[in-house]
């Protein structure tokens, strides 16, 4: 089993809800425990013109290996009427593999850790409610000073899930 965190995200069809879609559907993810889900935070898109996003984090424990693993996700982004239309477009669903253990994969389908989460705050802030400050990624830098160099700007922690 390793510990894996995926960032959830959605800016259609209601937002909260396919969340919280999302979080059952990881519930029932063979050969692997739900730890944790974040709460919810809502931020504009970083590309203009789309609706705000709302995005949380899960940590998530599973025996899965990480291809099997994105495989799973985005049959549950499917699931709930993922388009691929266009890169970074408005989506109903994204599950993106933030870390997976203390892993470095850099394969065609899959980069762990994900592509600018040291730079986005609605990655790290919900990820530092479930994991501890000093946890390091695979190039050595801990959590808490990705969070010192990224202010908490532009974020809506919502009261509850
Ligand atoms: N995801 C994107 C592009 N822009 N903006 C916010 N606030 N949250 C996201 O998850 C997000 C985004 C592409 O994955
Ligand atoms: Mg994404
Ligand atoms: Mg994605």
């Amino acid at each position: 089993m390793e510990r894996i965190y995926i960032g959830m995200g959605s800016n259609l069809a209601d937002p909260d809800e396919q969340l919280r879609s999302a979080v059952e559907a990881l519930v029932q993810l063979p050969h692997s425990a739900l730890v944790g889900v974040s709460a919810f935070y809502q931020s504009d898109s970083l590309l203009p013109g789309q609706p705000r996003y709302t995005n949380a984090v899960a940590a998530l424990d599973s025996g899965l290996e990480p291809l099997e693993l994105l495989d799973a996700l985005q049959a549950i982004e499917n699931e709930q009427g993922r388009e691929r239309l266009e890169r970074w477009g408005p989506r109903t669903l994204d599950l993106d593999i933030l870390l997976y253990g203390d892993r470095l994969i850099d394969q065609p389908r899959l980069k762990v850790p994900h592509y600018q989460m040291q730079e986005r705050a609605f990655v790290l802030y919900p990820l530092a409610e479930l994991a501890p400050a000093q946890l390091r990624l695979p190039d050595g830098r801990t959590l808490r000073a990705l969070l010192a160099a990224c202010p908490f700007v532009g974020l809506e922690r919502l009261p509850q899930n």
